[in-house]
């Protein structure tokens, strides 16, 4: 049985002809795998082809197959100390396609996930408004809703890799993304319903979670009257806990802490509230050692989810897909480049569908894989023509002792042996 004599073989031999060789075409290179003896998954019959399977009343609501049980949220152990006011990391280099399962994806608390039921569930907008108002959630249901697929990062992500190659996995180094499908109402309608001042110059809105931290944020009224989203299902199913159940803000492009979970208020004011999440927390310390505020957009980033640390190579020399995201809170990825040399050459990358504006984007590179070590890298571009920088180039404005906002270009050292490691390139 090989893969000539199925027909698929033909298929795939046109296909490589377009693909990258890296470092020279491998002769021979066949999808299938050549009839060696007798294989008993071929010609025995197996134990479940032999019994019965479950029935539909064993899973009311399922869970992830036992053999998938490895992709799961993991913490960075010297990070989570404390698990409270903690985060975890989503395992993308083990998904694929671009929407992410709520199940899986990392969670960011300051005072951990509380349980809000919906019938206890209220919000309120006051301060410059003609009425100040008070929303159940059956008000919230009322109100002509929209559907629109986001990322949500973290400002942290990639936070610990400013002064050198820390993390060894896609998991860890850029986990702290997700990407999901949210239903809810425009925050401008709601605001709209509350009647707000005619002169808008100079307004803000201030936004509070019902937890005890509150996070809360200043956010200025243009934004407020954009893109900004009251949600409360994500992926098609109610808010996971976690994730701010039952009504979280969805603040596309801009950093994670903006996104308020269990969201209880919204005051418009005259200014920002300069809150502890937005002085002491979430600025950006610069190469002089003076702090930037107000860093909302997630500017253009990218990574190579596989192969990467923990997804090694696991087969020899022959055809072999790198894929990857790319995102940028700027609006859609128009292209993503890859180079399996350290970023000496570049090929650009296929992206799975077209560009979405603030959301994920998958790409694939498809190569004929010489055996030998690579440096992968991917480089994103998104619709203003923003091109992600290197490590150098970001440090060289930001120096060595950020968190936040580091989209630099991410190396792996892919060995001969299929593994791969964090590394740095210059
Ligand atoms: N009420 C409340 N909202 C919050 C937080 C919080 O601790 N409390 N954490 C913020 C931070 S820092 C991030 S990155 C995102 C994370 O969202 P997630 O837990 O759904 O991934 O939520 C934000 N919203
Ligand atoms: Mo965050």
């Amino acid at each position: 049985m090989t893969a000539e004599n199925n027909g698929k073989g033909a298929s795939r031999r046109a296909f490589l002809k377009g693909a990258v060789a890296a470092g020279g075409a491998v002769a021979g290179a066949t999808m299938g795998r050549a009839a060696g003896g007798p294989d008993p998954l071929i010609t025995e019959t197996q134990p479940w082809a032999t019994g019965l399977g479950e029935g539909v009343d064993a899973t009311p609501y399922g869970m992830p197959i036992r053999f998938e049980d490895d992709v799961i949220r993991r913490n960075v152990e010297w990070l989570t100390a404390d698990t409270i006011s903690s985060i975890n990391f989503t395992p993308i280099h083990a998904l694929d396609g671009t929407i992410t399962p709520q199940g899986c994806a990392f969670e960011r608390h300051h005072s951990g996930a509380i349980e809000l039921k919906k019938e206890d569930y209220r919000l309120m907008i006051n301060g410059l408004v003609d009425r100040p108002l008070v929303f159940t959630y059956a008000d919230l249901e009322r109100f002509p809703r929209e559907n629109r697929v986001y990322f949500c990062e973290c400002a942290a992500n990639t936070g610990m890799e400013w002064a050198g190659a820390q993390l060894n996995g896609a998991q860890f180094t850029h986990g702290m993304i997700h990407n999901m499908e949210y239903s809810g109402v425009p925050l401008r309608t709601l605001l709209a319903e509350a009647g707000l001042p005619k002169d808008l110059a100079g307004k803000w809105i201030y936004v509070e979670g019902a937890d005890a931290s509150s996070n809360g944020r200043s956010i200025p009224i243009d934004k407020a009257l954009d893109d900004v989203l009251v949600a409360f299902k994500a992926n098609g199913e109610a808010l996971r806990k976690e994730h701010g159940y039952p009504v979280r803000l969805v603040v596309p492009g801009w950093e994670g802490n903006m996104w308020v979970k269990w969201l209880r208020r919204v005051e418009v004011t005259d200014g920002p509230v300069e809150s502890r999440e937005e002085t002491s927390k979430y600025t950006d310390t610069l190469e002089d050692g003076t702090s930037r505020k107000w860093t909302w957009e997630m500017d253009a980033k990218s990574v190579i989810t596989s192969p990467s640390p923990q997804m090694p190579i696991t087969h020899g020399p022959g055809p072999l897909v790198i894929t990857g995201l790319a995102w940028s809170g700027r609006g859609a990825i128009t292209q993503v480049d890859v180079s399996i040399d350290g970023g000496k050459n570049w090929t650009i990358a296929r992206l799975g569908a077209p560009g979405q504006r603030k959301a994920v984007s998958r790409f694939y590179l498809d190569i004929d894989w010489d055996g030998s070590e690579l440096l992968l890298q991917s480089r994103a571009h998104d619709e203003t023509g923003y091109v992600q920088p290197t490590k150098d180039a970001l440090r060289e404005i930001r120096g060595e002792n950020s968190i936040y906002h580091n989209n630099c270009i991410q190396t792996w050292w892919v060995k001969p042996n299929g593994e791969a490691e964090n590394v740095e390139v210059s």
